[in-house]
């Protein structure tokens, strides 16, 4: 069925009777938005089903991505690309007086998670789809997603993100495909004929209801599923018995059908430091077991036998969140299944695998025990006999070295270690950039690596380029088709044919542009939103993702008021006027990161109220950043900032974002980075600071001092003392812990260390860009050497290398 201008705004008026009882002229920009995208739905709905049959039917293995978070964005415009009638759809709307644009902003963000890991968790999904593989994403329904952030006097104020207040369009509930998780209880073992079994009772039933989300290939007939589960009572059915003689009283009743929605209720914000809640292990336990529920009952009905499960089946686990399929896959396939031990690990293994995404030492996960053992008590029984075995494995090969054997155990000092479960129970473990993957094999997990280094590999992180560029940037994605032909869509490596025209001056002229225009439009929003003026003949330097001391905010804001004060002493100074913006979430509990977005606030009022600078420099802090933020950012960008301390940033994927949209890069050696950097060349991306290697010497060896750097350099100390004496206008007090971090407690992120090396990397930015024609070389070299960093690139190496054949588009 080929979709014409004339069909849709035919079916578009229709489905606005249909569901509204409104006619164009009185519906609402909601009403509108609701009834198009409805109908969009519609449209996808038989290649939807067709798909599910097919998978099914054939012979094709599945993949399972798990995920706790999937940071979607919004959906409408992805889908009418995907579908192939975004302009139609856009004149259709255009005739009947809607501007598409306007319809858009209705949809509310699908925030279902923190930055990196969940916007990965997107794109691999748009790439599956993409690349017709039979890939699902397994998850949480959210209530509530990533909190929403607002600006309050500089300071960060969190707001509950009621995403779903309008109904979510693209959702379908499948009640009758509910199936119930068990927590709690206790089990008892019992020889039945000669066979052990294990009767789990007193347990309390949680109802988990699949949402499904239909992912749309782009221009084929492929529709993958994204299923998120909702916790819910089995009274929700009848009603909850209120005076139920079963909770004691009707407080008790209601506290219950609370406790049991809050495992769906809320996304818990990534935190410097981890706890062991709860509520956390319940939410895990839950979304997996009732995925790997679904994906048998799926697989049965394939009438395959249970023993080749591993031929059919890949579940890959996002960080070590889902690490629990692990001991639930070995339960079904033992206690429901009645395969033997060693036959279900074996299957087990050659079913999961797992990606780490961070060496942050407090974010490994681990569980005390004892809460462990409480809300999963047969789970708990098979971590345990996994433990024991490994164990017993590992006395055989080091015999008394109980050093190593307990850094390796699942279970020591109280706790159960999911990264090791992760890794004992699967049969890959990958890092998301190459000196990632070398970090965790040298270090953080050189014992696992020693005993199995064949199931350790990289999978550099990837991005789509049908959301990021196609979508995000519309005219570079027409600049690009009228220049190298529109293969590059299906095929993002053939951007490298870009690079011919890097040196055009008609090109050149054109992406200078694109890129104006795109600036001058956000320029007005700014203007609009946050009453600042912003030159868009400024450089627009951005730094855009969580706010996290190793990223290095900081590092930007002293650099920026640095500038200031060079500005001050010489107003004459002659640098390119820049604009200076931050978009950040910090984490609600994590102190330090918010008085940060305070430092940047305060130091952008006083920057953006001195006439006496004359607008060389601004600074703006964009409020809320999400993925709709991201896309309209992003496409501005002359610059990106991607200044993590070496080591600690695993891969990053907004450096590539950025890179795809022609932004020139100031980076440390840090991620993907370094990749971006071998394929672009040293001479398009300014690179600066310590090595990872350097970094990790000092954190081994010591040597470095941050109160010597504060008393050396001038620039430092002055900008230290003005944070701290008041010259920025708010009391003395307010910064003491930005400056005790800094200087007292010695700079766990070498920011004073890098920071000459930072000047001089921002100094040979502002050389460059004078060159105009040396500047859009680079911005186009940067386009051209993006298509390796497609999604599509990552996923085709995780389907070869780590899943096992799977079936795909070529
Ligand atoms: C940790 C926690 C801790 C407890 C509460 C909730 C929560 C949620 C997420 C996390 C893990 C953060 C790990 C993460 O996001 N890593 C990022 O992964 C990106 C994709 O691989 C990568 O590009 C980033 O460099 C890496 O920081």
């Amino acid at each position: 069925m080929k979709l014409d201008k004339d069909t849709i705004k035919k079916d578009f008026s229709r489905k606005l009777i249909t569901m509204f009882s409104e006619d164009i002229q009185e519906a609402s920009n909601l009403h509108k938005y609701l009834a198009f995208a409805s109908l969009i739905k519609e449209y996808c709905a038989e290649n939807w089903m067709m798909s599910n049959k097919a998978y099914t039917k054939d012979e094709k293995k599945q993949v399972y991505y798990f995920s706790m978070e999937f940071l979607i964005g919004k959906l409408l415009r992805s889908n009418l690309l995907n579908l192939g009638i975004e302009k139609e759809s856009e004149e259709a709307l255009k005739e009947l007086g809607i501007d598409l644009n306007e319809l858009e902003e209705s949809e509310m963000d699908a925030g279902l998670g923190n930055g990196g890991l969940g916007r990965l968790a997107a794109c691999f999904l748009d790439s599956m789809a993409s690349l017709e593989i039979p890939g699902h994403g397994c998850g949480i329904r959210y209530k509530y997603g990533l909190f929403e952030q607002k600006i309050v006097n500089g300071y960060q104020v969190e707001i509950p993100d009621n995403w779903l207040k309008e109904g979510n369009v693209w959702e379908t509930r499948k009640d009758d495909k509910a199936v119930v998780v068990k927590f709690g209880g206790n089990v008892t073992p019992v020889t039945i004929n000669g066979r052990l079994n294990f009767i789990h009772e007193n347990y309390r039933a949680v109802k988990a209801v699949p949402c499904d989300t239909p992912i749309i290939g782009y221009k084929n007939k492929t529709v993958n599923t994204l299923r998120l589960w909702s916790a819910e009572t089995f009274e929700k059915d009848k009603e909850l018995d209120f005076s139920s003689f079963k909770y004691g009283n009707y407080s008790k009743a209601v506290e219950y059908k609370s406790s049991v929605e809050s495992i769906s209720q809320v996304l818990y914000p990534d935190d410097s430091q981890i706890e062991g809640k709860i509520l956390r292990l319940k939410q895990q336990y839950f979304f997996v077991s009732a995925g790997i529920q679904s994906i048998i009952r799926t697989y049965k009905k394939r009438n395959k036998p249970i023993n080749e499960l591993d031929k059919y089946v890949a579940i890959h686990i996002n960080d070590t969140h889902p690490a629990i399929a692990v001991p639930e896959l070995m339960r079904i396939l033992m206690d429901e299944e009645g395969l033997g031990w060693d036959e279900a690990f074996e299957i087990t293994k050659n079913v999961i695998s797992y990606t780490n995404h961070t060496i942050m030492a407090e974010a490994l996960e681990k569980w005390p025990i004892n809460i462990f053992k409480e809300l999963l008590p047969r789970i708990y029984m098979i971590v345990e006999e996994i433990n024991r075995r490994f164990i017993e494995e590992l006395k055989l090969k080091y015999h008394e070295d109980w050093n190593k054997i307990n850094s390796m155990a699942i279970i020591s000092s109280g706790q159960i270690k999911m990264a090791n479960l992760a890794i004992i129970g699967g049969h890959s473990v990958n890092g998301v950039a190459k000196l990632h993957t070398e970090i965790l094999k040298k270090r953080e997990l050189a014992n696992f690596y020693e005993l199995y280094p064949e199931r350790f590999n990289n999978k550099t992180n990837g991005i789509t380029h049908r959301r990021w560029l196609l979508q995000a940037n519309p005219k570079l994605a027409e600049l690009i088709t009228n220049t190298i032909g529109n293969d590059w869509v299906r095929n993002p490596i053939k951007l490298d044919e870009l690079e011919k025209y890097a040196k055009d001056s008609g090109f050149q002229e054109e992406l200078y542009n694109i890129k104006r225009n795109n600036k001058i439009k956000f320029a007005k929003e700014v203007e609009n939103k946050y009453g600042i003026v912003v030159n868009p003949d400024s450089v627009f330097d951005v730094q855009a993702k969580r706010l996290h001391a190793y990223k290095r905010q900081l590092l930007n804001v002293i650099h920026i008021a640095y500038l200031y004060n060079n500005l001050k002493e010489n107003p004459n100074l002659d640098i390119i006027p820049r604009t200076f913006f931050f978009a950040a979430k910090a984490s609600p509990s994590y102190y330090l990161a918010k008085e940060i977005i305070k430092l940047i606030n305060t130091i952008g009022d006083k920057v953006n109220n001195d006439k006496s600078i004359r607008d060389k420099i601004k600074v703006i802090f964009l409020e809320n950043y999400r993925v709709s933020l991201a896309e309209k950012i992003i496409p501005c960008a002359d610059v990106s900032e991607q200044i993590s301390t070496a080591s600690k940033e695993a891969s990053g994927t907004g450096n590539m974002k950025f890179m795809m949209n022609g932004a020139v890069t100031i980076a440390t050696l840090d991620g993907a980075n370094i990749e971006i950097r071998d394929r672009v060349g040293e001479e398009n991306i300014v690179t600066f600071g310590l090595t990872a290697e350097e970094v990790m010497n000092y954190e081994k060896n010591g040597g470095y001092w941050s109160k010597e750097l504060y008393y050396k350099d001038r620039r430092i100390h002055t900008v230290i003392d003005q944070m701290t004496n008041g010259y920025f206008g708010v009391p003395s007090s307010e910064f003491k812990d930005i400056y005790n971090h800094l200087v007292e407690q010695n700079d766990e992120y070498f920011v004073f260390k890098d920071f000459d090396s930072y000047v001089k990397a921002q100094e040979k930015i502002d050389f460059l860009y004078r060159q105009r024609s040396k500047w859009m070389e680079m911005c186009a070299i940067n386009i051209a050497k993006s298509g390796a960093f497609s999604s599509d690139n990552t996923i085709l190496q995780y389907a070869k290398e780590i899943w096992h054949n799977i079936s795909t588009r070529d």
